[in-house]
């Protein structure tokens, strides 16, 4: 398996972790951890051997925010030009296999942001997320603005966004951000059975299932439906599908054939 810089990648069965790991400055989301992340992604994304992936940090920080070291010096004409933040950290909202953010700890700025971009976030109990970029003197820029009021409404995201403060996982919780809350030293065991389980199923179902729900963001709700009838319609030509349906009738276990 490949070694990176930034992170640190293994697999559990057909779960896939990535680890952001710069210890020394609480996984600040540097551009060469962007780099190496996109990497690891497109290689689970390419494994069959991979149905789930993990997203993760250190227990004291999930991403601490973008790099502020690196991006203080840099210009309008440097970030207009370098299109900064659009190339590369998009890449986690468009892998299409599931992806769970296992979240401890700070999970700040571009680290929140880069949770909200999984496909849905368990908490550890000792985790803070913020999106503290107002006190830089600017606004987030992966998404905070845009993803933060969808997931938790209006008010609790204006309250975030405008005074930069940060809530604890309970908050996170009531207002839906997280989708459970997991002593610390239970993090990973929950998360990655939580990806196992998400593994076992039909890689085709789970994938445009993944996408009908990500629509659910994207369009108002009659094309939504629409989108999601076809779609509901499309999975009759999978031979999981098929599958599925014979081995529930049958009384067994369906044995997928697309993993
Ligand atoms: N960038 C760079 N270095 C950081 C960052 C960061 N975001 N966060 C922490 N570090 C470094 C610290 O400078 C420190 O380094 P050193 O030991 O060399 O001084 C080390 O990590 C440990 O940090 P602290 O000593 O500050 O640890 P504390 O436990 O006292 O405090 C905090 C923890 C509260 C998390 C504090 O570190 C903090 O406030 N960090 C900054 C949080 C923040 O403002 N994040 C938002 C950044 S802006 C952003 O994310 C914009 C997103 C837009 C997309 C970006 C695309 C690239």
């Amino acid at each position: 398996m490949t070694t990176y810089e930034n992170i640190q990648v293994e697999t559990k069965g057909r779960v896939g972790i990535v680890r952001l790991n710069r210890p020394k400055a609480l996984n600040a989301l540097c551009a060469a951890l962007i780099v190496d992340l996109g990497h690891a992604l497109d290689a689970f994304e390419a494994d069959p051997g991979v149905g789930c992936i993990v997203l993760t940090g250190s227990d004291k920080a999930f991403a601490a925010g973008a790099d502020i070291k690196e991006m203080k010096e840099k210009s309008y004409q440097d970030v207009f030009l370098q299109d900064f933040i659009t190339v590369g950290w998009e890449k986690v909202s468009q892998v299409r296999k599931p992806i769970v953010a296992a979240v401890a700890g700070y999970a700040l700025g571009g680290g929140c942001e880069m949770a909200m971009m999984c496909d849905f976030i368990i908490a550890a109990d000792n985790a803070r997320f913020g999106q503290p970029e107002i006190t830089l003197g600017t606004i987030p820029g992966a998404g905070g603005t845009q993803r933060l009021p969808r997931f938790i409404g209006k008010a609790k995201a204006m309250d975030l966004v405008l005074t930069g403060r940060m809530m604890d996982a309970a908050e996170a919780e009531r207002c839906g951000l997280v989708s459970r809350i997991v002593p610390l030293d239970k993090l990973m065991d929950e998360a990655i059975a939580a990806a196992e389980k998400i593994a076992s199923m039909s890689l085709p179902a789970t994938m445009v299932a993944k996408e009908a729900v990500n629509q659910a963001f994207e369009t108002p709700l009659a094309t939504g439906i629409r989108f999601e009838r076809r779609t509901f319609h499309a999975t009759f030509a999978f031979d999981d599908r098929v599958e599925g349906m014979n081995a529930f009738a049958d009384k067994r276990k369906a044995a997928w054939k697309h993993r």
